[in-house]
């Protein structure tokens, strides 16, 4: 039956007290910043664990690559005359160099260029800038140098236009003069041009000595941010560069790779974009998702964001202080920056979520804000591939169950289709999942579906599906609807995914292909009886199983292009970008598929996203998503991908997130205890602790190891021994009691574009310890959290910045006078984590699912300051509703403790009223250092009993505080 809950009735209990955990002892104080893995080069195979072939591909374990220090041998930013081209890898040696009119740099570093361009090539500046009506000024420059690229023309003129977007954005705009440039349409990403400027925070220069470049200055500062006046700047058709001056070399983002580190390595790495099915793997290559921006630290604590809006094929190649600087390749599209300007990084991601946020009233989308989750995606999630058949899922599904591990949902994979039908099951091996699904359903728990791109096509096999599951006409449909991806010649091209042949939707095509994917999804819900509560959309890179089509691809510059970044796969075929994919020249409604390919997973989340809201007009959609570009956090949320089950790829799962808070998405995780391989147990433990702080915490395995092919065991919590399930379920159970807080922080990113999970960078960027720490992290603004990430480890060195900080078993406050490093005890059963002082965190006791949780008891833990003071909000409103906040329908409260006497608690919005007597009945405050002798609640006197100590943690508890009302408390002494 449901609720087999751990949930209490009201009374105070003490099983937290019990759980945890988190012992702070063994303090001892490091005057070293921390170092830990700032020279672990993303091009050094790893040592430990390193599979020679990852996700089926052979991983280059070649000898280690890692530059020593190379005395510098620039006096300036230089870039690249002969920049690695995938299609032809042999490079100029000096004589062909001068040939080039290039300058040739003898020097011993393994990565950096020799041969680099002159100050002569670019663009020059001869005329007026002229000021436009609305943009800040404009100019037509004109080429120098070279007038062939490639062998292929480069444009004689470029129009440049710098527009305000508010105070604290600027779009520089490239379009060369006479071309016919793919631009991404507004329907995939518009960003919205707010109200004129009034207190604008930069200025712009355009350069015109010694070549011609664009300049933004922050004004308050001086500090130069952007600073395009660099050689090479080229537009072609299949080839554009520029290269752009940073003020610092703290430089995180660009997407999607597996990044060893968050604060970039400058030393002369280039990272490919393009979206590939291909798993993190130690390799330096680009994966599914394409996110061209980055954040820039500057040295004040202010910080920039800069997006490139372009959807081709590309790459950047950074490079290092004392000349920091970014080269980007793209080889198609125009060059249309967008650069945002903060005063601090959150603030600046939040120009970059919403441009014109500080300016109020106009709310423009830069990429958009993300929506709100539904409540119960937030709780714990169980999936793996390879359940191969409905007992099979039942049977796993069950133990958790009765192990009392708190979950919310249930995934099936690919398993379930129909011979890998969308939008079929399997009646066979799969018989009785309706009759699964509602048992789900009515336990309070919910069922999510994978639905692939690829739509089976194969003519035996789809005569099979149409009999497995009556009325299915998917392909028909599709073909009658004219709404699939056409080859070049214009017939539907046809690849192969798992359903054997298979046709891709066009998923550009929005108007029309809405209507064909809601009718599928609900030939899904209705006539295979199957109410999914979440889709999750894999495959949508889009991956396909051969190169390019059943009949190959045509050789044309579109499917071989004369420059080839350094994309996964890129080098076959005598330079190709069709690999696992469709060809270039294939055609799609906002494009050649050369020009729109990264943007297969955008449209499809976009299309996804209506088609649900279509259908469902009040639910909040849950869509999860591999593939995605800039703007999809609009529609869904996403996880990383097929990481493999190594410690690295833990730590390496924390950069991957915190990355993604920077692209928008607030909701995302990597698969517990890793996709491929390996159960190891004490791992494993470790990563279940590890996503007690994942926004998206989902365990998720593979059916086989790419290592020796053998099915990859089970490895959901009560999978493991007793001691190991006991572990993480009390770690789950802390999850469930921290959701209120965790919900508060999504309403945050909703509403303002304030992350949730933050690195220690973005809380606290005045101070340069933070700057490159990646083995901690914040989720929002109060709780920090420092995992153990390394085999047999009992300790973890931890940072703790400037203020005081509470463990949550009351053991321990560690003030951090200035920020230090601290070893922290870390048994295996103890994830770290601490309270700031300063916040209040609400909690709620947890339940087995959300369903029981949000009915549970709720309660307050206050960690104070230096100056006793905290403070801090929840937000609760249905969980589901599409527009509870559009229309208001929420709580919010606001908690307020000021000077280690009095806790307000004051209704800031009361039109939600949760079901039942939801109400306050505990208090916990750490920091206080006396123990007051009475207490008063909104001004009657409290019984003694009420008031305990667990440790140093001060509690009030079995009290009980309507959650919509205002309240008071009061102790003594003053
Ligand atoms: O070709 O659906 O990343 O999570 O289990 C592999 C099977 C297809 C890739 C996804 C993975 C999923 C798997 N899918």
């Amino acid at each position: 039956m449901a609720a087999t809950g751990r949930s209490n009735s009201g009374r105070h209990t003490c099983f937290m007290c019990i759980l945890f955990m988190m012992s702070a002892a063994a303090i001892v104080m490091s005057a070293l910043v921390l170092n830990r893995m700032l020279n672990d080069d993303d091009e050094t195979p790893r040592s430990t664990l390193s599979p020679d072939t990852v996700a089926g591909q052979k991983v280059d374990s070649s000898t280690p690559r890692v530059p020593g220090p190379v005395p510098e041998f620039r006096t300036e930013a230089v870039v690249d005359c002969d920049p690695p081209n995938q299609r032809d890898p042999s490079r100029v040696d000096q004589e062909q160099c001068g040939q080039r009119q290039c300058k040739w740099i003898q020097h011993s570093h393994e990565r950096a260029p020799m041969c680099v361009l002159t100050k002569s090539v670019g663009y020059s500046l001869p005329g007026n800038v002229q000021a436009g009506p609305r943009s800040l000024s404009e100019a037509r420059i004109v080429r120098k140098g070279p007038t062939k690229i490639y062998d292929r023309p480069v444009y004689k003129e470029v129009d440049v236009s710098v527009d305000e977007y508010g105070d604290n954005a600027l779009r520089i705009f490239f379009r060369p003069v006479n071309s016919s440039a793919f631009e991404i349409p507004d329907e995939a990403l518009k960003i919205n041009r707010p109200s004129p400027a009034t207190n604008k925070k930069y200025k712009v220069e355009f350069v015109r000595e010694p070549t011609f470049g664009i300049k933004v200055t922050r004004k308050s500062s001086n500090t130069v941010i952007f600073d395009s006046s660099l050689p090479g700047l080229t537009f072609s058709d299949q080839f554009l560069q520029i290269s752009t001056r940073l003020p610092t070399d703290n430089v995180y983002g660009f997407g999607e790779h597996n990044h060893r580190r968050y604060r970039h390595d400058m030393n002369w790495k280039t990272w490919g974009m393009f979206s590939r099915d291909f798993a993190p793997s130690d390799e330096p290559w680009n994966l599914y998702s394409v996110h061209p921006v980055y954040m820039n630290l500057e040295t004040d604590g202010r910080a920039n964001m800069v997006f490139l809006k372009n959807s081709n094929a590309m790459e950047v190649t950074l490079q290092p202080s004392p000349y920091p600087a970014i080269t980007y390749r793209t080889i198609g599209g125009v060059l249309d920056f967008y650069v945002f300007l903060g005063e601090n990084p959150n603030h600046a991601l939040q120009q970059y979520i919403q441009a014109s946020i500080s300016t109020g009233a106009d709310r423009n989308n830069a990429i958009g804000r993300p929506p709100m989750p539904p409540y119960w995606s937030l709780g714990f999630h169980i999936c793996r591939w390879g359940y191969g058949d409905l007992p099979e899922m039942k049977k796993v599904h069950e133990r958790n169950i009765l192990a009392e591990i708190p979950f919310d949902t249930q995934w099936g994979d690919i398993d379930y289709m129909y011979k890998k039908f969308d939008f079929t099951y399997d009646k066979t091996t799969f018989a009785g999942l309706p009759q699964f699904v509602e048992q789900v359903h009515n336990r309070g728990k919910k069922f999510v579906v994978i639905v692939d791109s690829g739509i089976g096509a194969n003519k035996t096999l789809y005569a099979e599906a149409r009999s497995n599951s009556p009325g299915y006409s998917m392909y028909d449909d599709a073909v009658q609807s004219n709404v699939l991806v056409k080859n070049a010649t214009g017939d539907i091209l046809i690849g192969k995914v798992w359903p054997g042949q298979s046709v891709f939707p066009d998923f550009t095509n929005v108007d029309k292909i809405t209507d064909f994917w809601a009718r599928w999804i609900n030939f899904f819900v209705k006539n295979e009886s199957i109410p999914a509560d979440g889709l999750w959309i894999d495959m949508d890179e889009p991956a396909s199983f051969i190169p390019g089509s059943e009949n190959g691809c045509q050789r044309n510059d579109w499917n071989n292009p004369p420059f080839i970044p350094k994309i996964k796969d890129g080098e076959k075929d005598g330079g190709s970008l069709y690999y696992k994919t469709l060809c270039m020249d294939a055609q799609q409604k906002w494009g050649r598929h050369y020009d729109v390919h990264s943007m297969y997973g955008h449209s499809e989340s976009m299309v996804t996203y209506r088609a649900l809201t279509k259908l469902y007009p009040n639910k909040r959609p849950f869509i999860v998503t591999r593939s995605s570009f800039a703007g999809t956090s609009q529609y869904a949320s996403t996880w990383l991908g097929d990481n493999d089950g190594q410690w690295s790829h833990m730590h390496d799962s924390i950069v991957g997130m915190l990355e993604y808070q920077m692209f928008g998405f607030p909701m995302v995780g990597a698969d517990i205890c890793g996709f491929f391989g390996a159960d190891q147990r004490e791992m494993c433990l470790r990563w279940y602790q590890l996503a007690t702080f994942y926004p998206f915490a989902r365990s998720h395995n593979g059916i086989y190891s790419p290592h020796n092919s053998s099915f990859v065991p089970d490895q959901d919590p009560a999978f493991w021994d007793p001691d190991f399930v006991r572990i993480v379920r009390n770690h789950l159970l802390l999850r469930y009691k921290f959701l209120p807080y965790m919900y508060t922080c999504f309403k945050e990113a909703h509403v303002d574009g304030k992350m949730v999970l933050r690195s220690l960078m973005f809380e606290f960027p005045t101070d340069p310890n933070t700057w490159a720490i990646d083995q901690q992290f914040m989720f929002g603004s109060s709780i920090l959290v420092s995992p153990v990430l390394e085999e047999n480890k009992k300790t973890v060195d931890a940072y703790i910045p400037k203020g005081r900080w509470y463990t949550y078993n009351g053991d321990n406050e560690v003030n951090s006078l200035n920020g230090q490093n601290y070893t922290l005890d870390a048994p295996l059963h103890v994830l770290n984590f601490h309270a700031k002082g300063g916040s209040i965190i609400p909690m709620q006791d947890p339940g087995n699912s959300t369903h029981y949780s949000r009915m549970n008891p709720m309660g307050l833990w206050c960690a104070l300051d230096e100056s006793n003071s905290a403070s801090g909000s929840l937000f609760m409103d249905d969980g589901e509703s599409i527009d509870s906040i559009a229309r208001k329908n929420y709580l919010e409260l606001r908690f307020t403790l000021q000077k280690g006497r009095q806790l307000d608690i004051n209704v800031m919005h009361g039109r939600y009223i949760p079901p039942g007597n939801l109400s306050l009945t505990s208090v916990e405050i750490s920091g206080l250092s006396v123990f007051p002798t009475s207490v008063y609640i909104d001004g009657i006197k409290m019984d003694a009993s009420h008031i305990r100590l667990k440790r140093k943690i001060l509690q009030f508890v079995d009290i009980s505080l309507a959650v919509n009302k205002n309240h008071t408390i009061t102790w003594n002494p003053f």
